[in-house]
């Protein structure tokens, strides 16, 4: 396989300062070593950043730093849109604002190819505001609002060629959302797993019957993973940091399932802030699950084990 970094320094759409250091963070903990190791070809195209900002504003008062996501997102729409010609584009966030244009990018290239494009969020949130509804302002809580075209996105983010269907979303992880985001949840056909569903019922049968899905339809997968998907003690290097997340060996067992997959397209790793972090601890284990989402394991096991 043709893994292709792409370092996106975003750290706009949060309220902390810090997930600009992700992607050398992530290239310091060996990222491109790990993935060689196993035998994939490797790119790194480097750090992507955009040229200018637009003159825009936006009623809600709260809303922050919106010239600047607008522009990562265009930016980011048409390169993974056009990485995603060839070989698996890897977005080294970045927060997560990064995947409002790297999903929006990906549903384009899928939409060319006539295939559905089917959406993994990894994260304590949902990430469901429109500019209307946000409260901290933070563009990072808005990008599946609007990759999915929920309203209140025309005329300041670039308009969508192919918005992904919401029916084709699915969150785990959840164990943090706003009351405005429950509300657009409640009418729209996101699935969202939270963590007591997870607790009920293991992340393995959740992911197994999305994966299905994903299979059945013949459907272009993106992974797009925030770092407080997972449990603080496993993972503290993040600004977001929510108790009772996914623990070390659930998010494994996620990117390993995925590989046996053979079904992921693209990935973001997200909201990395090395500035929080003890010696790269936090980055080597998005490192290291990155190299299990691209077939590390411990025992050979026939593929297709789920
Ligand atoms: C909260 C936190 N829902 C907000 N969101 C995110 O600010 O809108 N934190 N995405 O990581
Ligand atoms: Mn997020
Ligand atoms: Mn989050
Ligand atoms: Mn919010």
């Amino acid at each position: 396989m043709h893994c292709k970094l792409i370092g996106v320094p975003l750290q706009d759409g949060a309220s902390q300062l810090g997930c600009e250091m992700g992607p050398s963070a992530l290239r310091t903990a060996g990222l491109e070593a790990a993935l060689k190791e196993l035998g994939h070809d490797v790119t790194d195209l480097g750090n992507v950043g955009p040229a200018g900002l637009p003159d825009i504003r936006h009623p809600n008062a709260a809303v922050r730093r919106l010239p600047q996501i607008v522009a990562w997102t265009e930016l980011l729409t048409e390169l993974a849109y056009r990485e995603s010609a060839e070989g698996v584009p890897i977005f080294l966030g970045g927060d997560h604002a990064v995947s409002a244009g790297t999903v929006a990018g990906m549903a384009r290239r899928a939409g060319e190819l006539g295939r559905p494009l089917f959406v993994l969020w990894l994260d304590a949130h949902t990430d469901f505001h429109s500019l209307d509804t946000t409260q901290s302002g933070n563009l990072h809580g808005v990008p599946v609002a609007y990759f999915t075209g929920r309203k209140g996105f025309e005329g300041y983010f670039p308009a969508l060629s192919h918005p992904v269907d919401p029916s084709r979303v699915c969150m785990i992880g959840i164990r943090s959302v706003d009351p405005a985001e429950r509300a657009a949840l409640k009418g729209s056909d996101v699935t969202v797993h939270d963590m007591r569903v997870i607790d009920e019922h293991g992340v393995a049968a959740l992911l197994r019957s999305f994966i299905q899905k994903v299979e059945a339809a013949r459907g272009l997968l993106h992974v797009s993973l925030d770092v407080d998907f997972l449990d603080p003690d496993a993972a503290p290097a993040v600004g977001t940091t929510v108790p009772g997340g996914a623990t070390f060996r659930e998010a494994h067992l996620v990117m390993e399932m995925l590989h046996d997959s053979g079904l992921v397209t693209s990935l973001d790793l997200v909201e990395l802030n090395p500035f929080l972090d003890e010696r790269g601890r936090t980055a080597k284990l998005l490192v290291d699950l990155t190299a299990s989402l691209m077939g590390r394991k411990v025992m050979d096991r026939p593929t297709r084990s789920y």
